[in-house]
């Protein structure tokens, strides 16, 4: 017995050390199995560093400590050019300083050349690179093949970027708080100063590295003054040497309007002389604590930030005088093109936010400086579930340009639910703006390859926090990782992408790849398709958490996000004809698809034509019966995640396999949300019937105001359509309340579902009873950006398998905490 104790303890312990917590990544490194590890038997036993750079240092120690991991060797350290096979990493200058005979290939900045030569009569395997970080590079490229026991014998391999600028943004708050953020709080700072203990920077810098990337502004571009004041740079400084060893350069979002703010001029205006010189102080004192500081990004001119039109000056005057600033010291400037009036006046029909990156930027192109890049986010709008492509892209010839990309999924479910971009950003990538006729994707752009530009890229808002798993969904990974395999090489099909991630984070079972890369792979279009399809864009509460659904929380304001929905049609009529003339921002060849209704894909057929809702779009629906049935089926594909996740038990380390599945289960219940949400909200305004008469019929449900009630008292849920019947109930009562109705169907195993609303303001409580039987209890804990019952609260808890009986009491026991008041909207039972 005792020996059994033993045993057991020592198992669950085994478990607890290698419980998978997400921090590591794609970089686990875990060990191969011994079938696997043979083919890496002939691997060099000792590694050569050619240099003493920080950065090389953290390559060696990189390839040395994945050899160990995944294939259980511990590489011995050369000082030089052993007399025995070796892994020689280096620069090719230092390479071929010591094997003069060797012959090295040219190859970019970045980019690296791994090859097994040999000399001397050995075998050797080379990681070189023009510069240290790309020997980094390479020794991150050979520990993934490793990793995904991709063969590499006889490797010869030339990998260089395709851009040249590959860099992220953290929305951080000095305060520690995350705009944007769902992964908890900042990684970098704390209660107005940076955090004591940055080895989660150091972390971050490896995953960053890992992917090519080499730059990351910390600070969010609503940015705080403070960031640049003399106490705050020592402090800057150590997140530089926390990333420094990695490659990534430390670069900070500023307020334009500093030297009003805190500088002590009377003015901020771009063409004053004392300002600039202010800057240039800022700027001088910068580099005396961090001498390879990147830069500057900007959001100037923009929801409620100041910037030059203050003065009448513009964006380019404004960039190019701090890019002017950080030109010696070899910075960059950042200057983001989301620059639009939110204060439209929406009852003019002319009115069009889309049209302002263009329209501002366009007659500026050609007047920035060399230093200075155009940062613009993919569409013209902000991150939608779908949007075009910004016409921004093929508007700037005469001006670096990189796309802002959103890892962090802020339209896109905010890591609560799966939604892995890259099939999305392929498209955007792809897509031929046609500037010259065809053959200027927005890739060539970006990488300034079709007009000729020294510099231009990538840039992803990425918003790690200190959750374990840095994003709050181990999924949300995916996007991360993506985003920097596209930044490095945009030709990467979504599907290797997906299976290099899988493989990496999940290890090698063909079964977990298969239904991962299932789930991944549709999880967009899914997304798409339950919020808002047709280029309708994400019909989201757009003033608040822009979470869950909110239809008409974007139409008569001045936020310009409308889709002008009413009783008779919907969408933007953005055409040249009769519309915003946005059309005309695209060349010709793109601008005549988008001028015409017939030609325009259905998929974005809303944000370019106002129609009515009987309007028969190319693929024959009607257009509510295209919003009807894509709700539907993006619920019922959201619902069969969770059951192919479940076919995954017992295949993935436990914590993370009910992680994992836990957060597809919410998203399952969210899209049923969305689904009823949208549906009910166009039902009754077009007053045109579901032709599957599905819409505003749910014969399984029981609302909770028809239950009977001993403490819960009915509650109007606002917007009407985020709950079932417009209507819930709360309990204010301390001690708790209670709703009960009775069984009335056929006895039967069934599922039940109670949709009740879990805010973030209180940890209410419940209890199911069947008769006097304890059914299921829980506690509303999840991290939902909700203080009030509704559409972004609304929290499905599906109790399985209950055997009921005509005659049954269900009784649903809520006790309030805090602000929440273990608010319910209804229970749906259905059979099994
Ligand atoms: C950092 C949207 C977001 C804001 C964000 C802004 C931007 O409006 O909701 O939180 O601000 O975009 O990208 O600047």
């Amino acid at each position: 017995m005792k020996n059994y104790l033993w045993l057991v303890a020592l198992g669950m312990c085994a478990g607890c050390l290698h419980a998978e917590t997400g921090r590591e990544a794609w970089l686990r490194y875990a060990p191969l199995k011994d079938s696997a590890r043979a083919q890496y038997d002939t691997l060099p036993a000792s590694i050569v560093l050619l240099g003493d750079s920080a950065v090389l240092s953290s390559a060696r120690a990189e390839m040395i400590r994945g050899i160990r991991g995944m294939l259980g060797r511990t590489l011995r350290i050369e000082k030089g050019v052993p007399g025995e096979s070796a892994i020689i990493l280096g620069t090719m200058e230092s390479i071929k300083a010591a094997v003069p005979a060797l012959a090295l290939p040219e190859i970019a900045q970045d980019g690296f050349f791994i090859a097994s030569v040999e000399f001397g009569g050995l075998c050797h395997f080379i990681i070189a690179s023009p510069n240290d970080r790309g020997a980094l590079y390479g020794a991150f490229a050979l520990l993934g093949k490793i990793a995904r026991e991709e063969s590499i014998a006889g490797i010869h391999e030339v990998q260089q970027p395709y851009a040249p600028v590959r860099w992220v943004n953290q929305w951080d708050n000095l305060n520690g708080t995350i705009e944007r953020g769902y992964g908890g709080p900042s990684i970098f700072f704390d209660n107005d100063t940076v955090r004591a203990d940055l080895a989660r920077v150091g972390e971050y810098g490896r995953l960053l590295a890992s992917l090519g990337i080499h730059g990351c502004t910390v600070n969010n571009v609503n940015a705080n003054p403070r960031v640049i004041q003399d106490d705050f740079l020592p402090q800057l400084a150590r997140i530089a040497d926390a990333f420094r060893p990695w490659g990534v350069q430390l670069a900070v979002s500023v307020d334009l309007s500093s030297p009003q703010k805190t500088g002590g001029l009377d003015t901020f205006d771009p063409a004053d002389p004392r300002v600039s010189a202010w800057w240039r102080g800022r700027v001088e004192a910068i580099y005396r604590h961090i001498p390879d500081f990147g830069g500057f990004t900007v959001k100037a001119d923009s929801e409620g930030r100041l910037g030059p039109s203050s003065y009448g000056r513009t964006p380019a005057d404004a960039a190019n005088m701090l890019a002017r600033a950080l030109r010696p010291h070899g910075g960059i400037l950042f200057y983001r093109a989301f620059v639009y009036d939110h204060h439209l006046d929406w009852r003019n029909p002319k009115n069009d936010r889309a049209r302002a990156a263009y329209d501002i930027f366009h007659p500026l192109d050609g007047k920035f400086d060399d230093n200075v890049i155009v940062q613009a986010k993919h569409g013209p709008i902000d991150f939608q579930a779908r949007e075009p492509v910004s016409p921004i892209f093929g508007g700037l010839r005469r001006t670096n340009i990189a796309v802002e990309l959103p890892v962090m999924q802020e339209y896109t479910g905010q890591q609560k639910h799966v939604c892995f971009l890259m099939p999305s950003w392929k498209e955007i990538l792809g897509f031929d703006l046609q500037a010259d006729g065809p053959g200027t994707p927005v890739k060539d752009i970006l990488a300034g390859k079709s007009f000729h530009r020294p510099m231009g890229g990538y840039v992803g808002v990425v918003n790690v926090g200190t959750d374990a798993d840095w994003l709050g969904h181990p999924m949300g990974m995916a996007n991360l990782y993506g985003f920097g395999r596209l930044a490095w090489n945009p030709d990467l099909a979504a599907e290797t992408i997906a299976n290099d991630w899988i493989r990496m984070t999940f290890g090698s079972d063909p079964a977990v790849a298969q239904t991962i890369a299932s789930i991944l792979l549709t999880s967009w279009r899914t997304y798409e398709s339950y919020t808002g399809p047709l280029g309708a864009q994400t019909l989201t509460d757009i003033l608040g958490s822009h979470f869950g659904p909110g239809v008409e929380a974007s139409e008569r304001n001045g936020w310009g996000q409308w889709h002008r929905a009413d009783e008779k049609g919907i969408g933007m009529d953005r055409t040249v004809a009769t519309g915003t003339g946005f059309t005309g921002q695209y060349a010709p060849a793109v601008a005549r698809i988008y001028e015409s209704l017939e030609t325009t894909p259905d998929n974005l057929v809303l944000f370019f034509h106002h129609v009515p809702y009987t309007h028969r779009l190319r693929s024959g629906k009607s257009v509510i019966q295209h919003i009807y049935d894509s709700h539907y089926e993006g619920a019922e594909r959201a619902e069969d995640y969770v059951a192919q996740w479940e076919s995954m038990k017992g295949r993935i380390d436990p914590p993370l396999y009910e992680s994992i599945l836990a957060r597809l289960e919410f998203q399952a219940g969210h899209a049923r949300v969305w689904r009823d949400a949208i549906c009910n909200w166009f039902h009754k305004m077009s007053q045109i019937p579901d032709a599957s008469g599905r819409v505003g019929n749910y014969a399984d449900r029981v609302e909770a105001e028809g239950m009977v009630l001993r403490g819960y008292t009915p509650l109007e849920i606002t917007p009407w359509e985020n709950s079932s019947g417009g209507k819930g109930i709360e309990c204010r009562l301390p001690e708790g309340c209670t709703a009960s109705f009775g069984f009335d169907r056929a006895a039967g195993w069934y599922d039940m579902d109670v949709e009740y609303f879990d805010q973030n303001n209180g940890e209410s409580r419940f209890r199911v009873f069947v008769g006097d039987q304890l059914v299921d209890e829980w506690v509303a804990l999840n991290r939902l950006p909700a203080q009030k019952p509704g559409g972004d609260s609304s929290t499905r808890r599906r109790i399985k398998g209950l055997g009921l009986r005509p005659g049954d009491r269900i009784r649903i026991e809520g006790i309030p905490d805090g602000e929440e008041t273990a608010a319910l909207d209804f229970v749906s039972i259905k059979r099994k």
